[in-house]
């Protein structure tokens, strides 16, 4: 065997399932590689069918130096139908021990394997890591926030006995702005349901991890970054290294047609409305949605998912739209908006769409990795909040650094309307709140190519933890 000392640092990355945690992952490890070229990390990813084209085209793409192997698949068909996300994600994990074991030694026998970095719902694979003294870390990539959160969680379920749904007060986030039960995150929100009992059996397995990363940074959630670094003991370290974004390129023919009719747009004039990787609305809500952006007369790009009436992720695991738009867009719609918007099925090139100088504006679901590719693009929001930890975000957004305007839902019918729709985009596009809300935008653009800088607090926290792993012994 070589000697392990003269062989250079190997990391291990184990995403849970779902582009928004493996695009983040792979963004850090291409962040990585970049400044250290003699440091090596290999992609492990558990599924429960065969990769999907969207998880093979992240990972064909990267360096030579970023590996990538499928763990098999496992078999989830036990699952009750009503299965909650959380839970699916934790239980595939939990299922691929096995394999990720088999890999781990391979790894360990054939370099110097020093960390296994995993994301919010690996830390199962923590005990894996253990079995062959290998450092475990998480990165995290949603809000510091959350993060935030997730580091309270188990003395809050200690101290509130109702569901925090019915709590009077709202709930106060260390450094955070206080979010109402309703608002926090989906698991959290049936404590009576399995998603939340994983939950909460990760965010106590947290405090067993050597450090995590967190995909933010101080300038944006400053008084959550700074309650996150207090010490405690017990707590390990925490390095906002973020925004880690995709700033991808891409060559496919469909994707291309939808850049050059971008470019025939007026500067800033296109609002791009999506709901991320899972995102679906209802049949009566996509109606409502197209109806109010026909009215606000405004330019728009918008991808296009079937409507599914039951759940708000449809599409999480498989991001293809199952009808031809005509289907259940409104009678006439694309005719009526033809020039003037366009509607493309299931998926966009989204990075270089909120890189193009025709868009103005992002109507998002505020799934974490797109609300950072707005801001690192200065592009101002709408937030449209769907489910797992959006709803806080977009209060965060909206109430306290205020880069997003909010459009009120019905309480009577469940649906943002219209005229509500019509009037909140209008308002990014042409008002004067608009105007407030782009120009924050773009001190955060500004803040976050600072801290990306060599000398920024994120580029320095990300290069201090890689100088520890490769002077593990
Ligand atoms: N994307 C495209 N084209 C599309 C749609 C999405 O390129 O048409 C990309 C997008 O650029 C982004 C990613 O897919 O990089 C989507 O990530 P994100 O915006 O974070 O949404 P989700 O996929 O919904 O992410 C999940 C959770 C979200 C959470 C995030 C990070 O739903 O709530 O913040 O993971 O934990």
């Amino acid at each position: 065997m070589a000697e392990p000392q003269t062989q250079p640092t190997h990391v291990a990355v184990l995403p849970s399932p779902g582009m928004g945690h493996l695009i983040p992952l792979v963004e850090l490890a291409k962040r990585i590689v970049s400044q250290h070229n003699d440091l090596f990390i290999t992609f492990i990813v558990p599924t429960d069918g065969s990769p999907s084209k969207a998880q093979k085209s992240v990972l064909e793409s990267l360096p030579t130096t970023i590996s990538s192997t499928f763990l098999p698949p496992v078999d989830l068909s036990d699952l009750p139908e009503d299965t909650k996300i959380e839970t699916v994600i934790s239980i595939t994990v939990a299922r691929s021990l096995p394999s990720v074991r088999d890999v781990l030694k391979s790894l360990v026998e054939s370099t110097r394997l020093v960390a296994l970095v995993v994301d919010l719902f690996g830390t199962d694979a923590f005990d894996v890591a253990q079995e062959f003294s290998i450092s475990p870390y998480i990165f995290f990539p949603s809000t510091a926030m959350t993060l935030s959160l997730f580091f309270r969680l188990p003395k809050l379920d200690e101290t509130v006995s109702c569901e925090y749904s019915e709590l009077e007060e709202p709930v106060e986030i260390p450094g955070c702005i206080p979010v109402n039960g309703k608002e926090l995150l989906d698991p959290v929100q049936d404590r009576k349901n399995d998603a939340y009992k994983w939950l909460l059996h990760h965010t106590k397995r947290y405090r067993l991890a050597d450090g995590i990363m967190v995909n933010s940074f101080v300038d944006m959630e400053g008084g959550a970054s700074k309650a996150l670094q207090e010490e405690e003991p017990g707590k390990p370290p925490v390095y906002p290294v973020g925004p880690l974004v995709n700033m991808g390129s891409s060559s496919k023919a469909e994707e291309a047609e939808c850049l050059r009719w971008l470019g025939e747009q007026p500067h800033g004039s296109v609002l791009y409305v999506s709901f991320g990787s899972g995102g679906t609305l209802s049949y009566d809500q996509i109606n409502e949605l197209a109806l109010g952006l026909e009215m606000s007369q405004q330019r728009f790009l918008w991808v296009v998912r079937s409507p599914n009436d039951s759940v708000a992720n449809a599409t999480f695991f498989s991001v293809q739209s199952e009808k031809d738009p005509r289907d259940f867009l409104p009678k006439g719609f694309l005719d009526r908006t033809k020039g003037r918007g366009l509607v493309v099925p299931s998926w966009a090139p989204q990075a270089q769409v909120l890189s193009h100088g025709s868009t103005g504006g992002f109507l998002t679901h505020c799934g974490w990795n797109s609300t950072l590719e707005s801001v690192v693009n200065g592009v101002p929001l709408i937030s449209w909040p769907l489910y797992a930890e959006q709803k806080m975000n977009a209060v965060m957004l909206t109430e306290d650094i205020k880069v997003a305007l909010r459009p009120r839902i019905n309480d009577q019918n469940g649906l943002i309307e219209s005229k509500e729709i019509e009037r909140v985009v209008r308002g990014l596009m042409e008002g004067e709140e608009g105007k407030k809300v782009r120009h924050r935008m773009k001190d955060l653009k500004d803040a976050a190519a600072r801290v990306l800088r060599e000398e920024g607090s994120s580029a320095k926290a990300l290069s201090g933890l890689v100088l520890k792993w490769k002077n593990q012994k």
